[in-house]
């Protein structure tokens, strides 16, 4: 009954699906699957067993709130189904229309980000995300003359990836190592990252290394933007709860053997940017300010956001 749920779970942790957008239309689409499957026999059983299927998607990577508001997203309404047939029904729905919107989302980031380029730009973006990358594909094909700098993003190099996909793009794009940031920020004029989750006081939290950007635009004056949707924005963190940062393994970093025995590895894969160093969030719904980050989960969530308030 388990196996899509727990395929797609796995492929998250071993982050053969990556990036906080795609692992959250992965785990809603599997909602779904599992759902539109669903042969159980009463409602009370789906609910115990779509609450399993919800677990095993959510242990799989804790940082991005992302895949917790596409799980979430997906199942509100099986709580107030009055059958079985109304409640798969209701989350083969859901989450079609989850997966939707997230991906609507990264094009509208994109339209929006895009006007904040200017021809002659020199861009900074770190890892790979597919709301920055979209933003800086989205200038390139406005006709925009901009050249691109991409963090290598140790340790698992997603920078490759987006020199990929933008030298693909007819894009200018130089790499430089993650320790070069501060060096090349001098000849920077805009910085574009992504968000895996947003917290209610505006902090970025993303992949590790984002805040030594921050910091860097910040001493010289360039401009910071984080690309995200606001899906990644964690009611969670409202009434206090703090982000999981997601440590992976140490063979990630280097070859543990290759160290004098007793030689510790630490491998957080994300950070905390604190909103001081953003210069806008931009988003589906506009260009938003770290500190609005609170009202829109309200008024997106409503008198429902309360509710997890209780639950937490
Ligand atoms: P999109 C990625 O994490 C990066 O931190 C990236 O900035 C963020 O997710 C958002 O990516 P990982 O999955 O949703 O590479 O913008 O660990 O694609």
């Amino acid at each position: 009954m388990f196996k899509t749920v727990k395929g797609t779970a796995s492929d998250i942790k071993d982050m053969k699906i990556r990036g906080a957008g795609r692992i959250a239309r992965a785990g809603a689409s599997a909602m779904g699957t599992f759902a539109g499957n669903y042969r159980g026999g009463s409602l009370t059983e789906f609910r115990k067993d779509i609450d399993t299927a919800a677990k095993i998607l959510l242990d799989s990577r804790p940082t991005a709130v992302s895949l917790w508001n596409g799980v979430r997203a997906s199942t509100k309404d099986v709580g107030s189904a009055s059958s079985l047939e109304e409640a798969t029904e209701s989350v083969v729905r859901n989450s079609a229309v989850f997966v939707e919107m997230s991906s609507s989302a990264v094009d509208q980031i994109a339209k929006i980000g895009a006007k904040r380029v200017q021809s002659g730009d020199t861009i900074m973006t770190h890892c790979n995300s597919s709301a920055a990358v979209g933003v800086i594909k989205e200038a390139h094909f406005q006709g925009k003359d901009i050249k691109v700098y991409a963090t290598e993003s140790r340790p698992w190099g997603q920078g490759l990836l987006t020199v990929k996909e933008l030298s693909e793009a007819g894009i200018d794009v130089t790499l430089i190592i993650d320790s070069a940031v501060r060096s090349v920020m001098k000849r920077t004029d805009k910085v574009f990252v992504g968000a895996d989750t947003v917290t209610s006081n505006g902090a970025l939290i993303n992949k590790i290394g984002t805040s030594q950007l921050a910091l860097a635009a910040d001493e010289a004056r360039v401009q910071f933007n984080a690309c995200t949707e606001t899906y990644k924005f964690s009611p969670m963190t409202m009434f206090g709860d703090m982000v999981t940062i997601e440590e992976r393994g140490h063979d990630e970093v280097v070859d543990p053997a290759r160290l004098p025995k007793g030689v510790k590895i630490f491998n957080p894969v994300f950070d905390s940017t604190p909103a001081k160093y953003i210069d806008a969030l931009i988003t589906e719904l506009g260009i938003l300010s770290p500190g609005s980050v609170y009202d829109v989960m309200v008024r997106q969530l409503g008198e429902d956001i309360f509710r997890m308030r209780d639950d937490s």
